[in-house]
């Protein structure tokens, strides 16, 4: 196991052996059986590029290969920050045919999260486009100085993406037991944690998530939202498409005017999205000229579906709504397909696997009487047993005896189904996109006007919820113009800038120590909560 990560105890990963979960496969072998199997079919469609599965096995080789000629080992990491476009497959599977492990970085990632990926994981290499989404990432590449940098299209000082087109060697398969690669936790501390996941684990959850959506050879998976997200990539997302010989297209933007008419060109038949986006595309589809009706499966997770909306997706989509619960550090809950009307509508669905181990329970871990709300904990067969060179946070984030405490409120139905009700951690869910409260506080109080911040959630109609900033200012306070153009000068993403700011005199007093900083967050959240009541204006 790569030094830093984890592993299961022997028992556990014995069992899972036995069970067939874990079969003792890599990605880069899936990916050559499905060349082999397949190998004159569509795997990946993006931009200018329609590539099959021979294609992509190809390209994968001879990536590899590049990667090896430019200095990159086995077992290295290496930071990926690509857009939805098909070079991301032939970096990802080139660098597991190496045994080198991807880190997955969002396109929206800035200088404080690449900058830590790459220093946390000692990176080889970042990869990276010249330009998306009208940022130069080539000035991003200029700050964090990685070892190697490579970049596609316009390199500039850069190694041109091209360099990695050389010619296939001989290359080991790595050990399916050791780490793949690297998702991002959604985070709850002041910097994001790293999450290994095996070649074991991973696959064992693209391939029955891929199963359980009832994926074949002749199913065409949208990748909606950004592939270096675990939803997308493994729910069952781009590698579940590819573990069932599927065709995967890749949507530069999620919008419907992208996605609807790649849905009517490339007879897509299922995809994944989050809540605010499915509202935008139910909104659009009655007026939509493209033809839709290839769309079998509307998947949505990465926050709650409200029920509402839920029962909205048929009559105005035409097809199946799935709800997915899961999380980068494992555990996916399901909606099956067959589930009657109202488990779809209402829950957030059940576990892959029947080794997944989920308990509810109180603040003390004891469990609750069923069908009352309490703590998720869990543990299984692709369930982290601890983040990537964190001891200290583990021995918070995990018991004694491995389960992950999982941060979120939930209910188990008499059917075995949960349904999500609530949050524990600090952190905001914005539409999705995962911001935790302690890294945007660390940013703030750099701030030399800031004398102390605290960062909530606030309700939102449409993302469901956005960033409130609670600052007590040092001296004059600071403008929140200028307080978000502080935070984007120190390299946060966009969508962790918050998106209101409240100046008071002082902090209401709830005691000392680390748990006070949640019940001050609660205070506050109250607060706004009255506030906002009495005067909407606000
Ligand atoms: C997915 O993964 P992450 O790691 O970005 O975020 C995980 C957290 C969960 O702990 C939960 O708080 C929230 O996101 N969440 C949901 C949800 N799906 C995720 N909360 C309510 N309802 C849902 N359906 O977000 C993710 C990973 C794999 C598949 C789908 C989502």
């Amino acid at each position: 196991m790569l030094p830093g990560a984890v592993p299961w105890p022997d028992e556990a990963a014995a069992r899972y052996r036995a069970a067939g979960y874990w079969r003792g496969e890599t990605f880069g072998a899936l990916l050559r059986a499905a060349a082999a199997r397949h190998g004159g079919r569509t795997a990946v469609v993006g931009g200018p590029h329609r590539w099959t599965y021979a294609e992509l096995d190809r390209r994968a080789d001879r990536a590899a290969a590049g990667f090896r000629a430019l200095g990159v080992a086995p077992r290295d990491r290496v930071v990926v920050q690509l857009p939805n476009v098909p070079e991301f497959f032939e970096t990802v599977f080139g660098l597991f045919r190496l045994g080198a492990v991807p880190v997955f970085a969002l396109p929206a990632h800035r200088r404080a999260e690449i900058g830590h990926f790459v220093a946390h994981t000692d990176a080889a290499a970042y990869v990276t486009v010249d330009r998306h989404a009208g940022f130069d990432h080539r000035t991003l590449a200029r700050e964090v100085r990685a070892p190697r940098t490579v970049v596609l299209g316009d390199a500039a000082e850069f190694t041109p993406y091209a360099a990695l087109d050389a010619e296939p060697v001989e290359l080991p398969d790595p050990d399916p037991a050791d780490v793949a690669l690297m998702q991002l936790s959604g985070g709850t501390t002041g910097t994001p944690k790293l999450i290994p996941r095996t070649h074991d684990d991973y696959l064992y959850s693209c391939r029955a998530s891929a199963e359980i959506c009832g994926l074949t050879p002749d199913d065409v998976y949208l990748c909606a939202l950004p592939v270096a997200h675990n939803f997308p990539m493994s729910s069952p997302g781009v590698f579940g498409a590819l573990a069932a010989g599927a065709a995967t297209v890749l949507a530069p933007l999620p919008s419907p005017d992208v996605a609807f008419q790649l849905i009517e060109r490339e007879r897509v038949t299922i995809t994944g999205l989050v809540p605010p986006l499915a509202l935008v595309w139910l909104a659009a589809a009655p007026n939509a000229r493209e033809d839709l009706s290839s769309l079998e499966v509307l998947q949505v997770g990465g926050a709650k579906f409200a029920a509402e909306a839920a029962a909205r997706v048929r009559p105005v989509l035409g097809c199946t709504v799935q709800q997915v619960f899961g999380m980068a550090e494992g555990l996916v809950n399901y909606t099956r397909l067959d589930d009657p009307d109202d488990v779809r509508v209402r829950t957030q669905g059940r576990p892959i696997s029947p080794d997944d181990e989920v308990r509810v329970v109180d603040d003390d871990d004891r469990d609750v009487p069923p069908g009352e709300v309490g703590h998720l904990l869990t543990r299984g067969p692709y369930t982290i047993r601890g983040y990537y060179r964190a001891p200290e946070h583990d021995a918070r984030a995990f018991t004694a005896d491995g389960f992950y405490r999982t941060g979120d409120l939930v209910r188990r139905t008499p059917g075995g189904h949960l349904v999500v009700e609530g949050r524990a951690k600090d952190q905001i869910n914005r539409g999705g996109e995962k911001i935790a409260a302690e890294e945007v506080e660390n940013h703030l109080l750099a701030h030399p006007a800031v004398h102390d911040a605290a960062v909530v959630a606030v309700p939102d109609p449409v993302l469901g919820e956005r960033t409130c900033a609670f600052v007590v200012p040092a001296g004059d306070p600071p403008r929140a113009p200028e307080l978000r153009a502080f935070l984007r000068g120190r390299g946060l993403a966009d969508y962790k800038i918050p998106d209101r700011v409240v100046t008071v005199d002082a902090f209401p007093a709830t005691g000392v120590g680390k748990t006070s900083r949640r019940d001050l967050r609660a205070a506050l959240r109250a607060e706004l909560r009255d506030t906002t009541t009495a005067d909407p204006a606000r």
